[in-house]
């Protein structure tokens, strides 16, 4: 078997971001409407996290933010004039829709995609299915950037397959790797892929939630599972407790994380939580490994503190050297109890032996924690050599990204900001000098 390593790319946050409240259900995005952001710091707390992961030896990579505004979406419902016209008439007549074509959500990479690694796949490729986002204005046209840029970086068909989006309709709402969680022996041995929804579209008896929207559906799981040409006993699929959408739990990785054998999770994750351990011991029978739940009860952790602290949005991963590290929001640390629960499981002598937390207050403010801002890709050395290496996160690209963040950045955006034309004129000039350090020369459309 070829030794296979897990990449972390993580989103590059955008010159746009921002807080809008676009995010219905997402209780962190709705708290903070209409604050200022400082996209300068957010792409610096980010650049920072993806620096120390790669000096410890964790393979990270990185993914361009996208071009905004989205010109073409505001002309498309009838805004015209020059694009300063533009600006100014939605700012006066839609200030919600010219938020969302300023959003910087793409920095949230765990949404980009669901990833299969080739060990799993019918032909043998890393599969990518591109989500489409379609729960929400601001997220919905993310995947043809995506897409370009997936096929960008993944551009050998020897070892890549990159698929568009799923049909943008509610019955395939699909928000990507953030429902998707996979669990194996090793990350080169063919594993067990386990979907996670919230909705089913053609059963009207499912349970579903009733406050909030579930964003991924059972019918799109089902299609990234077949496009992808998983095996049926590899493949499992679970619904999420509708009760914990009400509560805020927008994405499954809101309230668990797998990796490795070992899955970290709240006791109230699932609609089923014995059906769900029951498929998965199956399905890592069957592929020689055996599962290592690590529960979480309510005794522990409550569900406000889990959702306030974003302690299961962590990022698991299998260190270097042995052991696995859990990769935490600094408000975990800030949390009395879920500090103290912390503190605990790295003593227990369980699976997760080290803590590592991080700042990253801006992107924690829209409800994005350390899970959300990256897309797990697990490539073989074949695999790795064929991908685009201008990604690839070392001092050296550290570096350059830093200047870059330093000289087109602003340090604060308001909600009135939005309507500067100045301000899309910035974030072009400034996307465009990426793709010479990035070496993209036709990343973005207006190239
Ligand atoms: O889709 N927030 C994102 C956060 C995504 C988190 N991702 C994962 N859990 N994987 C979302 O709700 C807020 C934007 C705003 O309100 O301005 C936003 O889109």
């Amino acid at each position: 078997m070829p030794t296979a390593r897990e990449y972390n790319f993580d989103g590059l946050v955008g010159p746009s971001h921002n807080y809008a409240g676009l995010s219905f259900g997402n209780v962190a995005s709705f708290n903070n409407v209409k604050s200022v952001s400082n996209p300068k710091q957010a792409a610096l707390q980010g650049l920072a996290k993806m620096r120390a992961l790669a000096q410890r030896g964790f393979a990270q990579a990185v993914l361009p933010p996208q071009l905004r505004p989205d010109f073409r979406l505001l002309r498309s419902i009838g805004f015209t004039g020059s694009d300063a016209d533009v600006l100014a008439r939605a700012f006066r007549d839609a200030p919600a829709i010219l938020s969302s074509a300023w959003s910087a959500a793409p920095m949230w990479s765990a949404n980009a995609a669901t990833v299969s690694p080739s060990a799993d796949t019918g032909d043998g490729r890393v599969h990518f299915t591109v989500a489409n986002l379609n729960s929400k204005l601001h997220r919905s046209y993310e995947h043809l950037q995506t897409e370009r840029t997936l096929r960008a970086l993944f551009s050998d068909a020897r070892h890549f397959a990159v698929h568009q989006a799923l049909p943008g309709t509610p019955a395939f709402g699909d928000e990507g790797a953030a429902n998707h969680t996979r669990l194996c022996a090793s990350h080169g041995a063919a594993g067990v892929e386990m979907f996670v929804y919230g909705r089913v579209e053609f059963n009207p008896e499912a349970p579903a939630p009733k406050r909030f929207p579930a964003r991924q559906t059972l019918e799109a799981s089902q299609a990234v599972a077949r496009l992808h040409g998983l095996q049926p006993q590899h493949t499992v699929l679970v619904a999420q407790d509708p009760a914990v959408i009400d509560m805020g739990v927008f994405h499954s990785d809101v309230i668990a994380v797998g990796n490795g054998n070992v899955l970290f999770y709240h006791e109230q994750a699932f609609l089923d939580e014995a059906g769900m351990l029951a498929a998965l011991q199956r399905g890592m029978a069957s592929v020689g490994a055996e599962l290592v739940p690590v529960r979480v009860g309510f005794a522990q952790v409550s569900m406000a503190d889990a959702v306030a602290s974003y302690l299961f949005n962590s990022q698991l991963l299998s260190k270097p050297e042995g052991g696995m590290a859990l990769v935490v929001p600094q408000e975990c640390r800030e949390n009395s109890r879920v500090a103290t629960y912390l503190d605990g499981l790295v003593a227990s002598g369980g699976p997760i032996d080290e803590l590592i937390s991080f700042d990253l207050r801006q992107s924690m403010r829209n409800g994005g924690g350390p899970a959300c801002l990256r897309l797990r890709v697990v490539l073989d050395e074949a695999e790795a050599a064929a991908m685009h290496q201008g990604v690839i996160m070392t001092e050296a690209l550290y570096a350059e990204l830093v200047q870059w963040v330093e000289l087109h950045y602003r340090d604060a955006l308001a909600p009135a900001d939005l309507a500067d034309p100045q301000l899309a004129i910035e974030v072009q000039t400034a996307l465009d000098a990426l793709t010479k350090i990035l070496q993209l020369p036709q990343l973005y459309s207006f190239q």
